[in-house]
């Protein structure tokens, strides 16, 4: 980003375990960014939904997914100053993971949108992208809710859809770290090679 720019934002999506929060991590310290992630288990709100993610409570579907949406509300300010201010954000999850795991469990994807309707639009959507086959193996998968094959693969079909309609560059999610990381590192650096506005869109609006 110029210096006269605001700030890039990044987001990073896929199932669990495709190896998001490490690819945060790198891009995070290659980019200066501020790194941010949701659920932000570090609010009130994220810690109804931490529990609930550790099955510690059972909560409504509706009302489980207008939770992880507030929890992204809270900081839209907090995004916005950030992004003001030139500095660039890598997210691990955004809206869009709302829609893919509410949605798999029927909920209609409308709805889903909805709730996040108004929230900054990020720049570049990253989608790493591995069939859940390959990912159940890697590290403890099943430990929270959500992680079991059948329904991963049904979030995967939404995330699917998704990537065409909102234009995601998806990555292969198996190759290895670095592999990864390069992939990243050469889309950032195409985006970067274009002028772009310095405006923040809104989300689904
Ligand atoms: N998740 C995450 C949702 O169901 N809705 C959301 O809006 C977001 C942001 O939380 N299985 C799910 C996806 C994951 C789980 O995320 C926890 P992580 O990144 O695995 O800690
Ligand atoms: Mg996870």
């Amino acid at each position: 980003m110029k210096n006269n720019q605001r700030g890039l934002f990044i987001v990073l999506e896929g199932l669990d375990k495709c190896g998001k929060s490490t690819q945060t991590d790198l891009l995070c310290e290659a980019l200066e960014a501020k790194k941010m992630q949701f659920p932000d288990r570090s609010t009130s709100m994220g810690m109804i939904i931490s529990d609930y993610l550790k099955g510690k409570r059972d909560i409504d579907d509706q009302v489980i997914h207008l939770l992880f949406s507030a929890n992204r509300w809270e900081t839209k300010n907090k995004i916005i100053e950030t992004l003001e201010k030139g500095i660039n954000i890598v997210c691990d999850r955004y809206a869009y993971s709302g829609v893919a795991f509410s949605s798999a469990k029927g909920l209609s994807i409308n709805w889903c949108k909805q709730c996040d309707s108004g929230l900054p639009k990020p720049d570049i959507v990253i989608y790493l992208r591995a069939p859940i086959k390959q990912l159940k193996d890697r590290g403890d998968f099943g430990a929270e809710r959500y992680e079991k094959q059948e329904f991963q693969s049904k979030v995967q079909e939404v995330f699917d859809k998704m990537a065409q309609e909102e234009q995601f560059n998806i990555i292969n999610a198996l190759q290895t770290k670095e592999e990864v990381f390069s992939s990243i590192m050469e889309l950032v650096n195409d985006y970067n090679q274009n002028i772009h506005t310095n405006t923040i869109e809104q989300l689904w609006i």
